[in-house]
């Protein structure tokens, strides 16, 4: 395996397109998640965009973490996409109509869900990025974590204020947009449940249209669904009390948990190093704890994966895909659990499979039914969640293992179209290309 693909740029020149590509998707205000599929401001996307722009400018890396800031909601919440004047995207800002709301931001349109809270996570590396260059960035980088802590307490504190119904303490999605992994198959049996209403308003895509194969893409039915629960919350007036009450769809997320346990702990680092309220400190602290023991209470009695729980239906969802791995990233499962995971991780089923081009995750075990190697989160690999996974590796203290995941994501990505996602045994980019946070988690190992 290795030499499936034509085109294979050694590092210092696959950094230099990384950055080109970010340089390219900077409309000047902010930077697109992708240049035709994305031309909007994404949550997730920008923190870590703003990882990847800090090796090479700390301050256009703060300015792009403010600008999402900036369209905060009242309540806390930070809004999954924070949409430009381009109108190449459905749906946009009038389809989601979060003027109705009480709690949106005024000088700013942006829909009316949220994305996973790894905002703590780009901070603390902004920070340790912009601390090793100038001195100028390092009072920057400074001055920006102990400025943006409030707001990114805020938003923790909506998140476990508004999105933690029922016992099982995980955090809960009103959409499968929220988890970031819009149709993973996760998603399946809640959303078999939901069930659109005449009520619902026609629609053209526009996604299809530029993604050359659509079968890489959600289906027309999934998107309908979609739609419909966008509908219903855009008729319950964006309340979020109405929507966790009501929606269609209200499902607690193992892996939104996971990185919210572990982005509380970094927010509690950076919480004492920057001299913030002991009472939120300890907030965040407890937070983090009883995040990551839900996590650990989700897991699988058998093969120690962690899952997600229908909170409609009352019941576990017992697919597995790569956030079955969760514990790993936050911590806090049993050790025999936690060698469990590992040892599946590091299997045939998944990273050892002998037929993947690059040794990282897939989305989708390629041993499970259901499989789809070029189906957007059935199967494909996407070079954040390897991001992901390599640095809370390398936080943990799994150096060896840490870098793996990244040697394995840059030989992903190293043909240099920075692909949304990745067709697994072939190599092939799938979705969008110069899809930004490709770019800039490249970056990151890279630099
Ligand atoms: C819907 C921007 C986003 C990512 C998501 C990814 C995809 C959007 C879409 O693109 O979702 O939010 O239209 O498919 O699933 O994780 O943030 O890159």
């Amino acid at each position: 395996p290795g030499d499936r693909r034509p085109v294979r740029y050694p590092e210092p020149a696959l950094a230099a397109r990384a950055a080109r590509v970010l340089r390219d998707n900077d409309t000047g205000a902010v930077i697109t998640a992708a240049p035709r599929l994305y031309p909007h401001m994404w949550s997730w996307d920008a923190a870590f965009i703003s990882i990847g722009l800090a090796r090479l400018d700390v301050q256009r890396a703060i300015s792009e973490l403010q600008t999402l800031f900036r369209a905060q909601w009242r309540n806390g919440m930070v809004p999954h996409i924070v949409f430009t004047e381009n109108d190449a995207y459905f749906p946009g800002p009038d389809r989601w109509g979060t003027e109705v709301a009480h709690d949106g931001p005024q000088h700013v349109r942006t829909s009316g869900i949220c994305q996973p809270p790894v905002h703590a996570i780009a901070v603390q590396r902004v920070l340790e990025i912009g601390r090793r260059s100038s001195a100028a960035d390092r009072a920057d980088a400074e001055r920006f974590a102990r400025d943006i802590w409030p707001s990114l307490y805020a938003w923790h504190r909506w998140l476990v204020e508004y999105r933690t119904p029922g016992s099982s303490g995980l955090i809960a999605i009103v959409h499968g947009w929220e988890s970031g992994m819009d149709n993973s198959p996760r998603w399946d049996v809640p959303y078999a449940a939901v069930q659109p209403g005449a009520g619902l308003p026609p629609y053209v895509r526009k996604d299809v249209r530029i993604v050359g194969d659509p079968s890489e893409r959600p289906s027309d039915r999934e998107y309908d669904r979609y739609l419909w629960l966008i509908e219903e919350m855009r008729r319950a007036g964006y309340d979020q009390r109405k929507i966790v009450r009501n929606s269609s769809f209200l499902v607690g997320d193992v892996f939104v948990t996971a990185l919210f346990a572990v982005a509380c702990d970094v927010l509690v680092e950076l919480g004492k190093e920057f001299g913030q309220a002991p009472e939120e400190i300890a907030d965040l602290q407890e937070w983090a704890d009883n995040a990551r023991a839900a996590v650990a209470g989700s897991c699988h009695s058998v093969s120690g994966m962690a899952r997600d729980r229908d909170l409609r239906a009352n019941r576990w969802l017992d697919t597995q895909t790569v956030a079955g791995f969760s514990p790993l990233l936050c911590g806090g499962a049993p050790d025999e659990v936690q060698l469990k995971l590992l040892s599946l991780l590091d299997s045939d089923r998944w990273c050892g499979h002998p037929e993947l081009l690059a040794p990282v995750p897939p989305s989708v075990s390629p041993m499970r039914p259901g499989f789809n190697p070029r189906q957007y989160w059935r199967g494909p690999q996407w070079p954040v969640v390897v991001w992901l996974f390599s640095w809370a590796f390398e936080r943990r203290g799994w150096h060896e293992r840490a870098r793996k995941l990244r040697d394995g994501g840059v030989k992903l990505t190293e043909d240099g179209s920075f692909g949304e996602y990745y067709e697994p045994f072939t190599g092939e980019p799938l979705g969008s290309t110069d899809q930004s946070w490709t770019a800039a988690v490249v970056l990151d190992w890279l630099c």
